[in-house]
Formats: structure tokens, C-alpha cells, sequence
């Protein structure tokens, strides 16, 4: 039976075992929406209400499933606005392939409507593989390749076909001169070093009495191996942002994140150690890594244009991380003396103590620690939790505690803002029997999360465990930039551009349909995480919460403590006035007694 080249893609899709495509339609992929009714929906398309939602959500999907994304776009508009999400895939190395139309072939060069150069467009962020369909025969080559290098090099990818190519009938490449033929198969790869490399970075660890380890996403199948080695060299684990969910954080070494939005044990591990081994991590900043030349270091990761980076590592493994650290164990020496190991879990349980201090410290109305507090040991076992780039990643970083089989992510590299809540729409997508959460601020909601519920209301149904959470942080501020200011740019706040109005989302959110539920007292915070997560559908919950809780980083000095919160006092605006006594006391509640080491100060109590 003939096939149109739309038919044929759809049917490599399946053939590759895509389940779902985030998208949206255009006149440019008509050729294409036309094939998906003739397939009957396979794979299923799942409409957003903007294509960069239909890459956050594929985005989402990849990071949770572990499986390529897949997002569709018409040509021009719709490709321009795929392409945040794109690059948030490309920067934190998920693999999502990208279809989008172009217009027809008689039309190119024509200044025609919703023409734009696509390549060029695509040039940066899909620059591992960029190709648009001329004629029937390169499929399915093109197609096979996008999604072969988007998986196998943790990348993005992007296919372009002209509106009418999408309507031709399919024809197979031929046995011939200029004919590419294709195949599906893809099979994993782990490789290891040599030997000999091995040799010289367990040297290295093997010499050191205060081992620091630092793991990224790219330790995710090598947690066991992790775990061995840390109990092996007496070491610390640290956790950057994309690792979070690697390691559980109620082992007592694992000291958390780290970084601007990191922990006080990671910090004083990195800036007390006498050796680092980073595996699988990417962690851009070198302030929160030793001090050059105080450590001697080794690095693991897969990818060999991605080491040596961050730190002058000695040596710089390139392998799989599990397969590498199997092979590392037998070289390495058991640390005898473990007072360096015992000494960070000590930090560790005390940093959980001031943690809980934190959360209960008295806000007005109700401060957003405690939010993430009270959600932590709600949290079902194998939850999926997405957070935005705001205040919130800076809570859910420090008070969120992995374990079980929970999943979480952000968006690491890109930071952007808005990807929240079309990421657990793409987790549950691939997961629709694991209770979701986002954890989001007021201003990514309004960016684009509003409209994203509407999406939720959508699909809800279609899903085993109706359960989704977005949690939205309500300070009618972008409070995250906020404190940037205060803190660095030494500014109060700029009210034009940080204030934000109103919205009634647990409201919205029931005109949906969907559940929605207002907190406005500190009191109501766990009962209402307890109705959310026990909620028959989806559920919006509003915490109203205290702008002028100040995320303190956690290198953060005495006298930094007093430039924020002085910086709060100054402010010039009616709306500070309620924070006049201010965020200083309030600063001084939670840290009390000392201005050498204020983290780590237990509860008075
Ligand atoms: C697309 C994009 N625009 C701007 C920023 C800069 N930015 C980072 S966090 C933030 C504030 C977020 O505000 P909100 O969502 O209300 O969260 P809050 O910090 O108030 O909790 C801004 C503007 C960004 N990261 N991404
Ligand atoms: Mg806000």
C-alpha cells in the first residue's frame, strides 16, 4: 500500500518505539496532522498551548523516562518558538529531536510566508544534526540519524520538511549510487579507560585523607558503585542540581547540593578536602569547588569534550561512570581513619537541624521553607518533582530530601523559567501512574504555567494516578532576581520591573476543573500538601508566601547576612514596610549565636 513520506515518518516513530510527540499544529506540518489521523494517533500527539511548552514537555519526558523527547512544529513561528526548550534540552544533554515544516519547495528562497531560515535558526542549538527532507529517498536515513545522534550524544537534533515533501508518496532509498540506506538498531555503549589510566587515578585517591565527591546526572546508573566508593575512600558526597535525585539524601555522607543554591556541608567539604573525584557532573562554578591546587583531583565522564573543565583534574577518566568506578574499586585503598567522614556527617545532621529552623522561623504570611518542609515527608516514594528557576530552586535545592525511587529535575544549565509545570506534564506523559509535583513561582506561572493548566485540564483523565501537584510560590514578586540585586547589584528593588500583579490561581485553576486550594496561614501549609497529594485530580495549591525570606547562599559571611537584610530596610516602597523590622531580625532568628560558621549553628534548644 502507498505511503506518504508524513505516513512514513510516523511509522519510523513507532518503529523506533516513540509512544508520544508534543506538539502543535500548522499549515506547514499539515502533511503531517494529515498522516497522524490516517495512523489513528500513534504515536500520540499531545497538543500544548505553545510549541516551547511542547519542547519543555519533551524536555520533561526525556529526563523522566530516560527515552528521547520528540516535539513537532510548523514552519516558521511555530519553530521560533520551540526553541527555548530546545536549548534547555541541548545544555542539560537530554536527547529530543525536533520535526518541524518548512514551506513547499516551489515556495523557498521566496521571501514566502512563514518562511525563515531554519538552518540557521537551528544552526547552534541542533548542531549535531540539522537536515531538511528534499526528496522521499533520504528517508528514512534523515530520520534514523536525528534520533540516533539526539540519544547517543545526549543532544538535540532537528529534522526540516517542506510542507509539500510531507505529501509525496514515500519511496525507499534504492540499491544505488547516492542512496543512503538506514537501519533502526541502537545498542548501548559503556566504555571504560585503559587500565593504565585507572592505575593513576586511584594514585591520586588512594593518597588523599579528606576525599571529596562531587556526582551529576551522569552518575544516575552508577549510585551503587558511588555509594562503594565513598564508603572505600571515607569521602563526602556532593550533589549538583541535575544529581540531585542520584543519590537519597537520607544517607548520612551525602552532604546535598551544591553551590549558590547548595548546602553548607558540600561547601565545607569542597573547601576542606584534600582530594575530588567528580563523576558525571558538569557543575559550572568553580568558586564552590577547592581552591586551586588544594586538591588533587580525578574526573569521570562519558563524554570526552566535557572533562578537564571545571578543575585542574590530573586525571580525566572518559568512560561510563558505573562501568569505570567497577573498575576503579579493586585499585583503591579503604581509608582507615574515618574521623574525615565522621566529621561531615556531623555537618549533615546539624545542617538538617538548621534547615527545620529555617522553616519554622515566623514569616509574613507564611515563609516558603516551610512550604518545602512540610512537603518533604509527604512526598510518596516514587513522586516525580519538577521545580522552576526562581526562589523555588533554591528551597527545593536545600529542604526537598530524596528517596525511594523519587525523580527530580530543573532546568539545570539553562536556568530558564517556565519550564515547571510542562515538565511533569511530559512525566506524565511517560509515567502516568506516578503522583507528580512543580514546585513554581508566581512569575513562571504567569509566563506561561497558566496556560499550561489549561493543558492539564486536557489530559488529566487519561492518566491511572490522577495526581499532580503545582505548588505555586505567591509573592507577587520575581523574587529570585530579588535578592540577586540586593545581594550582588546592591540594589533594594527595582519595583517596575519585580513587582508582579495578582492572580488567583487555586481559583483558575477550579474554573478548570481542576482542583485548587488557597493557603494563607502557616498552620494550613501541611494539610494542605495532605489534601493536594490525596486530590481525586489535579490540584493548584496558592502558599501566599513572604518575599523577604532571604535565600541565604551558603558561603554567605555575617556581614553579607546584614548587607541583605539592610538592603530590604532601605527599601523604599509602601510594600517593604512590612518587612521594616526586618528581614535582620529575622536573618538573626534563624542564625543565631555566632557570625563565623552561621549554618552551622544548632537550635538553641
Ligand atoms: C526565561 C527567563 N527569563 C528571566 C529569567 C531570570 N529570572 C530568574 S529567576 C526569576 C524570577 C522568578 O520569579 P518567580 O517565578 O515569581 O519566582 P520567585 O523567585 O518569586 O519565587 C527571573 C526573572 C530566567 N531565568 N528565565
Ligand atoms: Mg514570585
Amino acid at each position: 500500500m502507498s505511503q506518504t513520506v508524513g505516513d512514513h515518518i510516523l511509522e519510523r516513530l513507532r518503529d523506533w518505539g516513540v509512544q508520544h510527540v508534543f506538539g502543535y499544529a500548522g499549515d506547514g506540518i499539515n502533511g503531517l496532522l494529515s498522516a497522524w489521523q490516517r495512523a489513528d494517533n500513534q504515536p500520540t500527539f499531545v497538543q500544548a498551548r505553545h510549541e516551547e511548552m511542547s519542547a519543555f514537555e519533551a524536555v520533561g519526558y526525556a529526563k523522566f523516562t530516560g527515552r528521547v523527547g520528540v516535539c513537532v512544529a510548523t514552519s516558521g513561528p511555530g519553530a521560533i518558538h520551540l526553541l527555548n526548550g530546545l536549548y534547555d534540552a541541548r545544555l542539560d544533554h537530554v536527547p529530543v529531536v525536533a520535526i518541524v515544516g518548512q514551506t513547499a519547495r516551489s515556495a523557498m528562497g521566496g521571501h514566502y510566508q512563514q518562511e525563515v531560515d531554519l538552518h540557521t535558526l537551528f544552526k547552534d542549538v541542533a548542531n549535531a544534526f540539522c537536515e531538511t527532507v528534499m526528496v522521499p529517498e533520504q528517508l528514512p536515513n534523515v530520520l534514523d540519524r536525528a534520533i540516533r545522534i539526539a540519544t547517543s550524544r545526549r543532544t538535540v537534533t532537528a529534522i526540516v520538511v517542506p510542507s509539500d515533501v510531507q505529501e509525496l508518496e514515500y519511496v525507499a532509498p534504492a540499491h544505488a549510487f547516492k542512496m543512503v540506506p538506514s537501519s533502526l538498531d541502537l545498542t548501548r555503549s559503556a566504555p571504560v579507560p585503559p587500565p593504565a589510566e585507572l592505575e593513576r587515578a586511584a594514585e591520586v585517591l588512594n593518597s588523599g585523607s579528606k576525599v571529596a565527591v562531587l556526582i551529576g546526572q551522569g552518575a544516575r546508573s552508577a549510585a551503587a558503585e558511588v555509594t562503594e566508593v565513598a564508603d572505600v575512600l571515607g569521602a563526602g558526597v556532593a550533589k549538583a542540581l541535575l544529581g540531585k535525585d542520584v543519590l537519597p539524601d537520607d544517607l548520612p555522607w551525602v552532604t546535598g547540593s551544591i553551590g549558590l543554591l547548595g548546602t553548607r556541608p558540600s561547601y565545607e567539604m569542597m573547601m576542606g578536602c584534600d582530594t575530588l573525584l567528580v563523576v558525571g557532573s558538569n557543575f559550572p562554578y568553580s568558586q564552590f569547588l577547592p581552591e586551586y591546587g588544594q586538591a588533587r583531583a580525578v574526573q569521570v565522564d562519558i563524554d570526552p569534550t566535557m572533562v578537564g573543565l571545571r578543575y585542574p583534574f590530573e586525571v580525566n577518566l572518559v568512560g561510563d561512570a558505573g562501568e569505570t568506578l567497577r573498575r576503579l574499586l579493586p585499585m583503591l585503598r579503604r581509608q582507615d581513619d574515618r574521623s574525615w567522614r565522621e566529621d561531615l556527617e556531623a555537618k549533615v545532621e546539624r545542617w538538617w537541624e538548621v534547615m527545620q529552623r529555617r522553616a519554622f522561623t515566623a514569616a509574613d504570611p507564611i515563609n516558603p521553607e516551610l512550604v518545602f518542609h512540610e512537603l518533604t515527608p509527604r512526598l510518596p516514594d516514587d513522586a516525580i518533582i519538577a521545580a522552576d528557576s526562581g526562589s523555588a530552586a533554591d528551597w527545593y535545592a536545600r529542604h526537598v530530601r530524596i528517596r525511594g525511587e523519587m525523580r527530580a529535575s530543573l532546568s539545570g544549565t539553562l536556568a530558564t523559567m517556565g519550564p515547571g509545570v510542562p515538565y511533569v506534564i511530559g512525566a506524565k506523559t511517560g509515567h502516568p501512574d506516578r503522583p507528580c509535583v512543580a514546585l513554581v513561582g508566581d512569575g513562571a506561572m504567569q509566563m506561561n504555567g497558566i496556560n499550561e493548566l489549561i493543558t492539564i485540564a486536557k489530559y488529566w483523565r487519561d492518566w491511572s494516578d490522577p495526581r499532580m501537584v503545582i505548588a505555586v510560590l505567591h509573592n507577587n514578586d520575581l523574587n529570585q532576581v530579588t535578592w540577586e540585586l540586593r545581594s550582588m547589584g546592591g540594589s533594594p528593588q527595582f519595583l517596575p520591573s519585580q513587582q508582579l500583579p495578582d492572580f488567583p490561581y487555586a481559583a483558575y485553576a477550579r474554573s478548570l476543573g481542576l482542583h485548587g486550594i488557597l493557603v494563607e496561614k502557616p498552620e494550613d501549609v501541611g494539610p494542605a500538601w495532605d489534601e493536594a497529594l490525596t486530590s481525586d485530580r489535579p490540584c493548584v495549591v496558592q502558599f501566599v508566601t513572604d518575599a523577604s525570606v532571604p535565600p541565604i547562599p551558603p558561603h554567605a559571611t555575617w556581614d553579607q547576612i546584614e548587607k541583605m537584610a539592610e538592603s530590604v530596610v532601605r527599601g523604599d516602597s509602601d510594600r517593604w514596610d512590612v518587612v521594616k523590622e526586618g528581614v535582620r531580625s529575622k536573618v538573626q532568628e534563624m542564625l543565631p549565636g555566632t557570625k563565623d560558621h552561621p549554618d552551622q549553628v544548632p537550635p538553641d534548644d
